[in-house]
């Protein structure tokens, strides 16, 4: 029977071990997904205090109650040399004897109950028959992908790499690293097995929007591209026991742009909403006014609005990856870089229209008191991921404003050189503020309370004329 046949049997059975390697916002739901596929799942990270919280059924991830993620722990017991394993694991340790004589594997005994365990110790890969690697790519100093965090995670599953075995890429990444950076580290230690005959590789972008609850791992439609047929087949029959839809794409290369397009487009409108907003200021027009004029349009037509700039871990950065790229192919993506200029300047913009509003008022910004609403990068979220709040405080700040901050969602924090604790007497601290910036439209605010107690308020995200 080939490795293909046998995994596919494995996973149409339920009963393959799968591993899932970053155990964040995208690799936890995936691993319990994958467990409530019925498969045996054991997740790796590097952070033993994330495998300690998993092991005690405690969730760090707002997608996963803890109540369910308990249902699933398993215990692991204590790791058992391989010759001891061997006979119970078949030829997936006799394949990790074709490991270099110097290394000295311990096969860790998979989970005695329950679908989900979790290590710090990669060499469980040596039971797996799959690996999903879902560990963050970052942009770096300069600017450009660090995807030093995948060439880790592959540089450990090359160590384990044995016959019968699935390894699957979900974050996001320029077209061409499944095939260049992983398949070729696979490659380097695969003492002569073939990536689609006893390998299989493939990439698969996760489309996880944190806080989400209409649209989840299981049922948000899934990308999946092998670097061969058979690797497709084999990727496919794994992630469909856990994901209601699978959308197959012809290679890696393939599903990597598909997942960078789409934030491209994000991020590209976001930009054109943003020079809306910059062009009405020029002609004396209110952009929102357009902006809902326009969306009553019934086709062709998708509304994004301005606001205080682009903040998240998903869009400012993923079209940086794919300009990156580009650029080393001599060609420069335009929008790309044109969207990521407008998005970027926003801040400045805002800062600007507070500056302008306490002049009108007869108040230098040095040393007025100003009250920032909402830090988070976008509504009814605690993330402060390149949110543009903070880059307008900083700006402020940098003006000689005292700027303090109130979110429902962030108490406190320390972020980028910036540490701040929010503000508790709200009512108080709009009133006695020479100007309010709302940064961030949660839902939690009453707006009608904010606009009665504001004397001054820049709205960078156009609520208070919609809710107050
Ligand atoms: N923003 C605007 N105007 C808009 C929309 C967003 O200024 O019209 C700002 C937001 O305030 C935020 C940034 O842009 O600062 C990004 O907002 P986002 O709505 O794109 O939210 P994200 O960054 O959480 O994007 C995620 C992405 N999910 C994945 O990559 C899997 C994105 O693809 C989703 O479309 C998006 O969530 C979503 O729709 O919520």
């Amino acid at each position: 029977m080939s490795h293909r046949t046998s995994l596919i049997e494995r996973f149409n059975r339920r009963d393959a071990h799968v591993a899932v390697v970053g155990l964040g916002y995208v690799g936890l739901p995936l691993a319990v997904a994958f467990a409530e596929a019925g498969y045996r799942v054991t997740g790796i990270d590097v952070d033993a205090r994330k495998v300690e919280a998993i092991l005690r059924g405690e969730s760090y991830v707002e997608d996963v109650p803890s109540a369910l993620l308990a249902t699933f722990v398993a215990e692991t017991s204590d790791a058992k040399a391989p010759s001891v394993q061997a006979a119970a694991q078949g030829d997936a340790i006799g394949a990790a004897s074709a490991l270099q004589p110097q290394e000295t594997v311990v096969a860790p005994t998979p989970p005695r109950r329950g679908s989900l365990a979790a290590t710090t110790d990669f060499s469980v890969l040596i039971t797996c028959d799959a690996v999903s690697i879902c560990v963050p790519t970052p942009l770096n100093k300069t600017g450009d992908p660090d995807v030093s965090y995948i060439a880790s995670a592959g540089e450990q599953i090359a160590r384990y790499l044995h016959p019968g075995m699935l390894i699957v890429l979900e974050s996001t990444t320029y077209p061409g690293t499944t095939r260049e950076l992983l398949l070729t580290q696979l490659e380097a230690n695969a003492n002569g097995w073939r990536v689609g005959e006893e390998f299989f590789l493939a990439f698969s972008p996760e489309r996880v929007d944190p806080g989400r609850k209409d649209w989840t791992t299981r049922n948000t439609p899934k990308v999946i591209g092998g670097i061969t047929p058979s690797c497709l087949e084999v990727a496919t029959a794994c992630y469909g026991a856990a994901i209601e839809t699978l959308v197959p794409v012809s290679s890696p290369e393939a599903a990597e742009m598909t997942k960078l397009f789409e934030n491209t487009f994000r991020s590209v409108n976001i930009g054109l909403a943003n020079e809306l907003l910059l062009m009405c200021d020029k002609l004396g027009l209110d952009a929102w006014e357009i902006l809902n004029a326009a969306a009553t349009k019934p086709f062709g037509f998708m509304k994004f609005t301005p606001g205080p700039g682009l903040g998240g871990h998903c869009i400012p950065i993923d079209p940086l990856y794919l300009s990156w790229k580009m650029r080393t192919l001599a060609y420069t993506a335009r929008f790309i870089e044109l969207a990521s200029e407008i998005n970027t300047e926003m801040p400045r913009y805002w800062v600007q229209k507070v500056q302008d509003a306490l002049n009108d008022a007869g108040k230098p910004v040095k040393g007025s008191r100003i009250l920032v609403l909402g830090v988070a990068y976008k509504k009814n979220v605690s993330d402060l991921r390149e949110s543009p709040a903070l880059d307008i405080i900083h700006l402020l700040e940098e003006k000689g404003a005292k700027v303090d901050y109130h979110d429902p969602h962030v108490p406190s924090f320390q972020y980028d050189g910036m540490e701040m604790v929010r503000i508790e007497d709200l009512e108080t601290a709009l009133a006695s503020a020479d100007c309010v910036v709302i940064a961030t439209d949660h839902d939690a605010y009453d707006w009608p309370m904010v606009k009665a107690r504001a004397q001054l308020v820049i709205d960078t995200r156009h609520v208070l004329a919609e809710k107050a």
